[in-house]
């Protein structure tokens, strides 16, 4: 160990992160006796549930699937209030498993991880904070989420606009009052839609700067009570299995459905009985020719945009809320409640970005090329850099000192999202080229990836070894695996954070791996079966 590393504090293994990932990482780590320090910015456990506090903000996945499966006791004493939990319930959740767990002892929070630099000499990490500090660690764990660096759109004036501006991934922990403001909101993904139907009837006058329309779900959102708890939780069990063994980590999966093996009236009658179950089935329990073939793709999204446009009362207005430059779960679908409604409202105007485009902020507002809207508040509903933003804001350095952001520049490369060669002993969540980027439920994902990195770990301390590295070889393999499943499906035909294209100068590709979480987990075990096939150890 050189002087600079000897003199820094000697942890087994850094993780970068308190959300669902980090918080499991930390606590697998530690069971096995290594010395652990995980890194929060935020001054709470709960990722993506701490930072999003815009109002409605909402799981798309069923509770009784949202959760951790690593504790009986846990998946006994925690009761979920409903199938699709609010942000604040989700957030109380991670906090009980955070004291259940006794992990904040380990979290130093208000900190963020600013560089990370590969030592090939003592092969161990020095991890650097904003605070000043460094730490050496041999093992370094990103759980830096996939969707955590917000994107605002550079528009000119920014500065000069007289009222509140806020991103819905930063707001305040106190709340925002916007009760007879004049509030503006851009965008209309799943974020978008559930501050708009949430706010429509709270503000004085709204209005909802749509550059794109979506294709939604509306969500069915009973209460439970103990009884339909202990039902669900006679399930866990099986549920447990189950999500392990779709395709998108959810409950519910293809099977064995064919779109063109139904007669229209049994189409029409399947598509209605998924839509009933308002849920994300109707998307990834349905048919997966929705992915692959543009006519059943056309014939599927006609449904849905018959479902929307039923909604709304001013045909005007359904021509702009109803998708027509895409195919349906193509861009990530959100769930619904009572958002078309909210267009219906006197106090609701929608504004198309495309048709008119926002060509700057004033001080009162945002002026279009077709006037000015004046507005007290501005939120900006406007999506992330997924996948690679944060982990390319770190300043990470390889082997050589090579900067993760460079080593990316030619186009992503990494090995199953796990690791990217280079890179020694440092391991992703949530990264490019692992369904858990996008195409999973994530806490299925999330909790796979994190098993699997553990027994990684441990593998390499059990032989006595210092590292373990994913080889060039392997990587280029998968990288190609990946994309020519991706070439295989409509995705990249479609604009889409999935893409990256919601991000300017950043290359289409799509983010996620598209071959199944099920698939996916195959390909991981059987690289763990083989002695960590495609990857070397020193
Ligand atoms: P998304 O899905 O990336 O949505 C961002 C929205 O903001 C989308 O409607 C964008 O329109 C819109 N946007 C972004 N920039 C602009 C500009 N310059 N002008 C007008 N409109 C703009 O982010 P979300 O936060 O909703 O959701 C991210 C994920 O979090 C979600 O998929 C879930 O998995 C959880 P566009 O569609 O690009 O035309």
């Amino acid at each position: 160990m050189n002087q600079v590393q000897s003199s820094l504090q000697q942890l087994d293994a850094v993780v970068v992160g308190a959300g669902f990932a980090g918080l499991y990482q930390l606590h697998t780590l530690r069971e096995q006796g290594l010395s652990v320090r995980a890194f929060e910015a935020g001054s709470g456990v709960g990722g993506t549930w701490y930072w999003n506090r815009y109002p409605g903000a909402r799981v798309d996945s069923q509770s009784y699937i949202y959760q951790y499966w690593f504790s009986d006791d846990l998946l006994k004493e925690w009761n979920w209030s409903e199938r699709f939990p609010a942000r604040e319930e989700t957030e109380r959740y991670l906090n009980f498993v955070a004291d259940k767990f006794d992990l904040r002892e380990d979290i130093q929070f208000n900190t963020r991880v600013t560089a990370a630099t590969y030592d090939e000499s003592t092969q161990r990490w020095t991890v650097t904070t904003d605070k000043g500090e460094s730490f050496s660690a041999q093992f370094l764990v990103m759980g830096t989420g996939g969707l955590s660096t917000p994107m605002v759109p550079p528009f000119p004036g920014h500065d000069t606009f007289k009222g509140l501006t806020l991103h819905t991934a930063h707001w305040p922990k106190e709340g925002v009052d916007l009760k007879g403001k004049r509030v503006g909101v851009i965008g209309t993904g799943a974020t978008g839609v559930q501050v708009i139907q949430t706010i429509a009837d709270q503000v004085k006058h709204l209005t909802v700067f749509q550059r794109t329309a979506n294709y939604t779900i509306p969500m069915l959102n009973p209460k439970y009570d103990d009884a339909m708890r202990a039902s669900l939780r006679a399930q866990y069990p099986a549920l447990k299995e189950r999500v392990q063994n779709t395709f998108a980590g959810f409950d519910y999966d293809f099977g064995d459905k064919n779109f063109h093996d139904l007669t229209p009236e049994e189409r029409q009658r399947t598509m209605q009985t998924l839509w009933d179950d308002g849920s994300l089935n109707f998307w990834i329990g349905g048919f997966k020719e929705v992915f692959f073939d543009e006519a059943i793709n056309e014939e599927i999204s006609k449904f849905v945009r018959q479902r929307i446009r039923e909604r709304i009362k001013d045909p005007k207005v359904a021509d702009k809320l109803v998708p027509t430059d895409h195919g349906f779960g193509t861009r990530r679908v959100p769930l619904e409640t009572l958002y078309y409604e909210a267009f219906n409202r006197d106090n609701v105007l929608l504004v198309d970005t495309k048709a008119t485009p926002i060509e700057r902020m004033t001080e009162k507002g945002i002026q279009t090329s077709a006037g000015e809207h004046e507005l007290d508040i501005l939120i900006f509903a406007t999506g992330f850099d997924a996948g690679t933003g944060t982990l390319t804001r770190i300043d990470i350095r390889g082997r050589d000192g090579l900067l993760l952001k460079d080593a990316w520049a030619d186009g992503i490369r990494t090995t199953m999202g796990l690791q990217v060669h280079g890179y020694p002993n440092m391991f992703m969540t949530m990264a490019p080229f692992s369904p858990a980027a996008a195409f999973c439920n994530v806490p299925t994902c999330l909790q796979q990836q994190v098993d699997w990195i553990t027994d990684c770990i441990q593998f390499v301390r059990s032989q006595g070894l210092k590292s373990i590295e994913a080889t060039a070889e392997a990587e280029a393999k998968w990288v190609a695996h990946h994309d020519e499943l991706a070439n295989l499906t409509l995705i990249p035909k479609t604009k889409s954070w999935y893409m990256g294209t919601n991000v300017k100068g950043k290359p289409p590709r799509l983010l996620a791996y598209v071959g199944g979480a099920n698939v996916y987990r195959q390909a991981c075990d059987d690289v763990k079966a083989r002695g960590y096939e495609g990857f070397t150890t020193a």
